[in-house]
C-alpha cells in the first residue's frame, strides 16, 4: 500500500515541490506517517522548465510519473495544489482520496471525509510549512529552498495579489533555512528559467500553464505565460499563438479558450482572445477594449484571484 501524492495534471513548481515537502513531512512525523503510510511523491504529467531549471540547481532528482493505471486499489491518494475534478488526474477513483492540501478555490464533492487543509495563502508550500510547523517537523536544506522557490514562482516574487503576510513572513523562514540571503536574486534567476520560451513551440506555449475550469457548465481552458519578453510573445509568435489556441481548443472539447501573457516585471497581463465571443467575454470581464484578438487586463497577474473569477462572472 501507498500513499501517493500528487498534484494537477499540468504540474508547476509548486504542486510538485507541495508533493515532495508533503512526503518528507509525512515520513518525518510518527503520527502522519501512521496516517499516511509508505508516502510517495509523484507526478502526473512532465515538469516545465521551470522546476527542471530548480532541480538542476539543487541536483534533485524528479519524482516519478505515474498514470491512474498505476495505483492499485489498496492504495491512498492525496492531492496537492488543485482540487477540483476537471484538474485531477483522470480516472483517479475518488474513492482513494484521503486528503487534499490547497490554497485554491473549493469545489469538492467527495463521498467520504477526508483530511482538508485549505488556506488563502500564495502557495500550497506556504500550507505545507505550517502544517511542518504543527507537526515539529523542520524541512532539510534542498526541501527548503526548493518550497522557498515554489511560493516565490506561485507569488511572482510576492508581487502577486495572492500573497499575504504569511507568505512573505514563512518565505524569510524558508530562506534562513535554505541558507538563501540573496532572495531577490534567487527570484530573478527563477523568472529567467519560466520565461525561457525561446525552446517552447506555440503549442507547448499555450498548454505551459493551464487550467480548464467549469464554469456554469462551461468549459473553459486558461492557460498563463510569466515572461520578461510579453512584446516579443505577442508580435512575433501571436500569429503561430491563435492557431495553436484553435487546435487545442478543438483537442480539449473545451467552449472557450484564453491565453494570458504577463510580464512579471512590468507587472502586466495581456491576454489572447481567439474570436469574437471570448473577446466579448474579455471586455465584459475586465472592460477594455480588444485590438487585434488582444485585450490589455492592466497590473492583473494573477489567474486564481484576478482572472478566473472575472471570466468566471463574465459568463454567469
Ligand atoms: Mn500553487
Amino acid at each position: 500500500m501507498t500513499t501517493y501524492i500528487f498534484g494537477h495534471l499540468k504540474p508547476d513548481t509548486d504542486a510538485v515541490v507541495a508533493a515532495m515537502a508533503l512526503e518528507h513531512l509525512y515520513k518525518n512525523s510518527p503520527q502522519l506517517a501512521q496516517e499516511f503510510p509508505n508516502a510517495k511523491a509523484v507526478i502526473v504529467g512532465e515538469l516545465n522548465p521551470e522546476t527542471s531549471f530548480l532541480f538542476n540547481k539543487f541536483g534533485v532528482t524528479s519524482p516519478a510519473v505515474i498514470s491512474a493505471t498505476d495505483i492499485t486499489a489498496e492504495d491512498r491518494v492525496v492531492l496537492v495544489d488543485h482540487n477540483e475534478e476537471s484538474q485531477r488526474l483522470e480516472n483517479l477513483n475518488p474513492d482513494q482520496i484521503v486528503g487534499i492540501v490547497d490554497h485554491h478555490k473549493i469545489n469538492v464533492d467527495l463521498p467520504q471525509p477526508i483530511f482538508l487543509h485549505f488556506r488563502p495563502w500564495g502557495s500550497t508550500s506556504t500550507v505545507i510549512f505550517s502544517l511542518m510547523k504543527i507537526a515539529g517537523v523542520t524541512p532539510d536544506r534542498t526541501t527548503a529552498s526548493l518550497m522557498l522557490a515554489a511560493l516565490l514562482s506561485d507569488t511572482v516574487g510576492y508581487k502577486s495579489a495572492t500573497t499575504t503576510p504569511t507568505d512573505v513572513q514563512f518565505g524569510a523562514e524558508l530562506a534562513q533555512i535554505a541558507g538563501i540571503s540573496d532572495v531577490e536574486g534567487f527570484t530573478l534567476e527563477i523568472f529567467k528559467a519560466k520565461s525561457d520560451v525561446s525552446s517552447l513551440t506555440n503549442e507547448q506555449i499555450v498548454t505551459n500553464d493551464y487550467k480548464v475550469f467549469d464554469f456554469g457548465g462551461k468549459k473553459v481552458f486558461i492557460d498563463q505565460l510569466e515572461t520578461v519578453e510579453q512584446d516579443l510573445v505577442l508580435t512575433e509568435k501571436k500569429a503561430g499563438l491563435l492557431e495553436a489556441m484553435q487546435t487545442i481548443k478543438a483537442k480539449e472539447g473545451v467552449d472557450y479558450i484564453f491565453v494570458a501573457i504577463t510580464d512579471i516585471l512590468k507587472v502586466n497581463t495581456k491576454i489572447l482572445v481567439l474570436d469574437d465571443e471570448s473577446g466579448q467575454i474579455a471586455v465584459k470581464g475586465f472592460s477594455g477594449t480588444v485590438v487585434d484578438n488582444i485585450i490589455d487586463i492592466g497590473p492583473k497577474m494573477s489567474r486564481k484571484k484576478e482572472i478566473a473569477p472575472a471570466i468566471e462572472k463574465a459568463l454567469a
